[in-house]
């Protein structure tokens, strides 16, 4: 076996990856692609994603893009040696996890990880709606995680590690937390699995005003 991930600091997206690869043990080896540098968009670098998007696996021959894709490839490729199953696929259970890869994918990339990106990156994206969306996806989240641990099954999965990093990241992107007390629990279970690797963090990120949550009903 002969992992290769191609990553980028600060990418919660590729960190998604990456923290499966060491909560199962796996060695990889770790390619910097910086996305300030555009090294993203070089002839190389689209050969492998078309998309110019990190993170991509390369295992031996297969390349892999895509965080979610990545992910269902290796809970499925490389069964947790402690029998944890990162992703059953019985179908009733894979919907109830795909459902959350979905989410993870629109409401929490585009409510979470995209007004992020502007603070920090400046993307040019309206940052009112991201938030908006930020703090909808955050409600239904915590009604979601009322009275339950994990976001898909009764145990943790990929679902989870999906949509732990913007989760954790947003007051980065001005948005609020605190007051979504099932979510920041379910962020403190995360954190709390054996095995759990933190993100490491961008060093001198400009301090992002925190916009007001809106009340919740
Ligand atoms: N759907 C993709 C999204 C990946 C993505 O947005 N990657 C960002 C970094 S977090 C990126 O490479 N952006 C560069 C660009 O889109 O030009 C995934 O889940 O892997």
């Amino acid at each position: 076996m002969q992992l290769t991930l191609y990553t980028s600091p600060g990418s919660g997206n590729a960190y998604k990856v990456e923290l499966l690869l060491r909560l199962l043990k796996l060695p990889y080896q770790a390619r910097a692609v910086s996305l300030v540098r555009n090294e993203n968009l070089s002839a190389e670098f689209l050969a492998r994603n078309r998309f110019g998007q990190i993170p991509v696996l390369v295992d031996g021959d297969l390349v892999l893009t895509d965080s979610h894709a990545i992910l269902m490839y290796l809970a499925g490729q490389y069964p947790d040696a402690s029998g944890h199953e990162w992703a059953p696929l019985e179908p009733a259970l894979l919907a109830r996890i795909m459902r959350w890869l979905s989410v993870s994918a629109n409401e929490i990339q585009n409510g979470l990880a995209i007004p992020r990106a502007v603070k920090l990156l400046n993307w040019p994206y309206d940052y009112a709606q991201g938030v908006r969306m930020g703090y909808r996806i955050l409600g239904i989240m915590d009604d979601h995680l009322a009275g339950r641990e994990w976001l898909a099954l009764s145990h943790a999965t990929v679902a989870d590690l999906a949509c732990y990093p913007y989760v954790m990241l947003a007051s980065e992107g001005g948005i609020d937390t605190s007051g979504y007390r099932a979510v920041r629990a379910w962020l403190e279970r995360v954190e709390a699995l054996p095995g759990f690797w933190p993100m490491p963090r961008l060093p001198g990120l400009p301090a992002v005003p925190l916009m007001p949550a809106p009340p919740r009903g």
